[in-house]
């Protein structure tokens, strides 16, 4: 018999419009998942909202994360690519599992106390919430994989606490996820303060590169990327901007931060950006084509999500139906 494929569950907010960061922290490795693991890849707009978004852009790039993901590589049969909110079992489990979350445990999250912390008094109850609906779309699925980023690791931890406390106060239910870590894809760096990662909800547009920038946008700021007075491309701590740099030429290219170093030896900065800024253009431009392609194609694209939605229904409606029967729910 067929050994049963292991599941991986992951996906991006539509928050912002994307960023290298997550292109290739997140996406650029899915592409290497999708023969091995049976993948579900989710647009999870429910995230999104818990902090304002506009109505009309949370559509547009809703839409266009999708389109994204496709353009870069991931195969809509072999994976299962839907939106978040189209698949309501979501927003069910996470009120199961928010009764069983403390209030403590939510509160000492860092991603929580750094984004409040922005928000004065108006901090919504959802940004609270944001992990236990986060552990609601990786258990719903039996994942047992998680690509995760240092950043979102305390979440998985959290996720992995309720799914025993789940499978010990009633019966074993939910698989406990592990992080997956993946050989390549680094931590891609803020492009002003290179000590912060790389985040699409940065209020400096220089900070960052969009997935969809254009070429002359993308040699403006890498050209305008902080670097520091010492004037040697060096892959080290003491200097971050230049270390990010080397470490996004290195999750394009594949090649090791030592190569890069080696062919710049005796170069100054100039020609080093230079090159990273037509790097990442050449990634980008087919990606970009096909991005524009698809949006031009609506319906296209709503078959595709509308498939998704309903093949990962089917899933997580089946644990959604376990969670309650056990929890003590009539069933309908
Ligand atoms: N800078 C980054 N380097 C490497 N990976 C990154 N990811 C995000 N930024 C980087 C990875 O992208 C995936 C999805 O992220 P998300 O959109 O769900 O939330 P996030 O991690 O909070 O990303 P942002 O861009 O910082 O969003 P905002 O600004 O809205 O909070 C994850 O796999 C993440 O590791």
């Amino acid at each position: 018999m067929e050994d049963k494929k292991k599941v991986i569950f992951s996906g991006i907010q539509p928050s912002g419009d994307l960023t290298l960061g997550n292109y290739l922290g997140a996406i650029k490795n899915w592409i290497k998942l999708q023969d091995q693991y049976d993948c579900f890849f989710c647009v999870v707009d429910l995230h999104a909202i818990t902090v304002k978004q506009v109505p009309a852009d949370l559509r547009r790039r809703t839409l266009e994360v999708l389109a994204i993901y496709i353009a870069s590589g991931i195969d809509c049969d072999k994976n299962t690519l839907f939106i978040q909110s189209h698949v309501p079992a979501h927003s069910e489990a996470s009120w199961l599992l928010t009764c069983s979350t403390y209030m403590g445990e939510l509160s000492r999250m860092t991603q929580f106390k750094d984004k409040s912390q922005k928000m004065g008094d108006s901090i919504s109850a959802g940004l609270l919430n944001y992990p236990t609906l986060m552990a609601a779309d990786i258990l719903l699925y039996n994942t047992n994989l998680v690509p995760v980023g240092k950043d979102q690791k305390q979440h998985l931890e959290l996720a992995r606490d309720l799914a025993q406390r789940f499978n010990n106060a009633y019966s074993p239910t939910f698989v406990v996820p592990e992080p997956y870590i993946a050989d390549t894809g680094a931590k891609i760096m803020d492009l002003q303060e290179p000590t912060k990662k790389m985040s699409k909800s940065s209020d400096n547009p220089n900070s960052f590169i969009l997935i969809m920038d254009s070429p002359e946008v993308i040699r403006k700021k890498i050209s305008r990327a902080v670097t520091d007075s010492i004037g040697v491309v060096n892959y080290t701590n003491d200097q971050p901007g230049v270390k990010n740099l080397i470490d996004i030429i290195c999750a394009i290219k594949g090649c090791a931060p030592e190569d890069v170093v080696k062919s710049y030896q005796g170069k100054g900065y100039a020609d080093f950006k230079k090159d990273v800024a037509e790097i990442i253009i050449e990634e980008l431009t087919p990606v970009q084509a096909k991005v524009k392609e698809l949006l031009g194609n609506k319906n296209y694209l709503e078959d595709i999500y509308k498939k998704g939605a309903e093949k990962a229904s089917y899933v997580a409606l089946k644990t959604l139906r376990k969670m309650q029967k056990k929890i003590g729910l009539i069933p309908r």
